[in-house]
């Protein structure tokens, strides 16, 4: 039981998700270190979003909106920590949820569809039971996708995603949006918006921007879309991490 009073509370209350998940199966061991590396970058940041964070969701709030077919991509590390975020997100954009795992069994594939189903989820892809394609022909476990989701996406929403992925995802003309508290990572760097926040400060944030553009005239949306740089907001995510090591 760790007390409220605790002054990394939060940060121990998502540690323990995590290792609980995998503990239950659900989590990859690598996902584990994962964390571990995102506990590092949030810290960087002060543990709070940021103006380069606030800027990539609002460019992400309206890629979506303008999206055709949008698809939340969903590993482990989401399912653990976010499940019913990425539920309301779903139903928010009328959009698929895929499981789409880097370590793949058939075993945490069951246990993720079952967190986001306890979660309210009613129909998850890439299952089990799902006909996987692969993308850009490429035979790879790297390149599977729903044909229902992924595969015929125009925009991903990828939290946490593995480099590799985001890469063959990029390379099939799929509009990425990622979550990632590194903005140097192969995944950050290659993504047309990224999110360099915590998946779980950063996804209902997602929703509130959303809800608040949603229904608004698609010429406005299209010209904030259009007045984004994603390298140029990661240079400012850098520039955050700088000026806050020199405040403390
Ligand atoms: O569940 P699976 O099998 O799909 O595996 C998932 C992991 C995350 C293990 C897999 O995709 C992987 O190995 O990813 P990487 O290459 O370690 O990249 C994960 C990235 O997520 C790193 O850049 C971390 O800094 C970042 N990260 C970790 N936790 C968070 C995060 N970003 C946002 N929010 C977090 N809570």
């Amino acid at each position: 039981m760790i007390p409220e009073s605790h002054p990394r509370y939060k940060s121990l209350v998502l540690r323990d998700k995590v290792k609980n998940a995998f503990l239950d199966g659900m989590l990859s061991d690598s996902g584990m270190i994962a964390h571990g590396r995102g506990e590092a970058f949030d810290y960087l940041i002060g543990e709070e979003t940021s103006e380069a964070g606030f800027r990539a969701i609002d460019a992400a709030a309206v890629c979506l909106l303008l999206a055709n077919y949008p698809v939340i991509s969903v590993n482990g590390n989401t399912a653990a920590l976010v499940s019913e975020y990425i539920v309301e997100l779903s139903s928010l954009l009328d959009c698929k949820i895929e499981i789409n795992l880097f370590y793949r069994t058939s075993d945490r594939v069951d246990l993720v569809e079952a967190k986001l189903k306890d979660a309210g989820a009613l129909d998850v892809l890439g299952t089990n039971s799902d006909d996987l394609e692969y993308l850009g022909g490429l035979d790879s476990p790297r390149a599977t996708a729903s044909s229902e989701g992924i595969y015929k996406a125009d925009v991903v929403l990828v939290p946490l995603e593995d480099g590799d992925r985001g890469e063959v995802l990029v390379e099939n003309g799929k509009k990425v949006i990622c979550i990632d508290l590194n903005p140097l990572s192969r995944t950050s760097l290659m993504c047309d918006v990224s999110i360099v926040d915590n998946i779980v400060r950063a996804l209902p944030l997602l929703i509130e921007r959303i809800k608040y553009y949603k229904g608004k005239n698609v010429e406005d949306l299209e010209e904030i879309y259009s007045d984004f740089d994603n390298k140029e907001n990661l240079e400012l995510a850098l520039d955050v991490i700088k000026s806050y090591s020199f405040k403390k």
